[in-house]
């Protein structure tokens, strides 16, 4: 595994950015109209009637979810754009699911959870702040596009976070664990800023990493 990412990608040159874009592209950013897939590890391949989805930690008590309780909940489309911390950025993404504040109405979360750790396979986790995942375009995703989300982009389901780095939105989600206390998560035990807003770069826990500008060239596309 690559846990040197953060470490390399100081040491570069940071690309110009067209004026007009300044307002919507963040500092730093490339546009694409590709979709890059990024991960580490492997795709992972599910039987879905044993696919389950669920919440622990500061909960009433551990609630699973199978695929067919989420396509039962609202569902709602989101149209945003995303910002990956290697430095590309996709205007105009149409992700639809379930609303992470619809999905909330399935179970109690207790007053003093304020972290979210987001479990996803193989062994991902990503941190977001309960307060963020409570905006109302945060979502459960299934499709992408007006179709089911690939393999390789997430299926069955991920989390799109449009406001933080796309790190956060973990492809593959399989368990919100609900804390009172921040903890890292992969990324961000690996140099990775714990909150990760684009708009104010917050790409590293401190100023010895680099992000080189063309590290997304060189990974898969669709
Ligand atoms: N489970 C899992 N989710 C993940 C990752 C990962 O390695 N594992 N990588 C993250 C990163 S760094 C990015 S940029 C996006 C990429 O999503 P995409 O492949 O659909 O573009 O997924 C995020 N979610
Ligand atoms: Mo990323």
């Amino acid at each position: 595994m690559d846990l040197n990412k953060a470490d390399r990608i100081k040491k570069m040159r940071v690309p110009q950015v067209d004026g007009k874009l300044e307002d919507r592209l963040p500092p730093g950013q490339v546009e694409t109209k590709k979709f890059p897939i990024l991960h580490e590890g492997d795709v992972p391949v599910y039987d879905m009637k044993k696919w389950s989805l669920s919440v622990e930690g500061l909960v009433g008590k551990r609630v699973e979810f199978s695929f067919e309780d989420i396509m039962k909940m609202p569902q709602t489309t989101v149209v945003r754009d995303i910002h990956c911390v290697t430095r590309w950025s996709r205007f105009d993404n149409a992700f639809e699911g379930v609303k992470f504040t619809d999905f909330l109405k399935h179970f109690d979360v207790d007053s003093k959870a304020k972290y979210v750790m987001v479990h996803a396979d193989y062994d991902y986790t990503t941190n977001v702040p309960l307060q963020d995942l409570l905006r109302d375009d945060v979502i459960l995703a299934h499709s992408f596009d007006g179709k089911p989300l690939t393999e390789k982009h997430g299926f069955p389901l991920r989390l799109i976070v449009p406001h933080l780095y796309f790190w956060k939105s973990a492809k593959w989600i399989r368990k919100f664990q609900f804390l009172e206390e921040d903890q890292p998560g992969f990324w961000e035990q690996n140099g990775f800023h714990m909150y990760g807003d684009p708009f104010k770069e917050e790409r590293f826990s401190s100023d010895e990493f680099e992000m080189p500008e063309d590290e997304w060239k060189k990974k898969e596309y669709d």
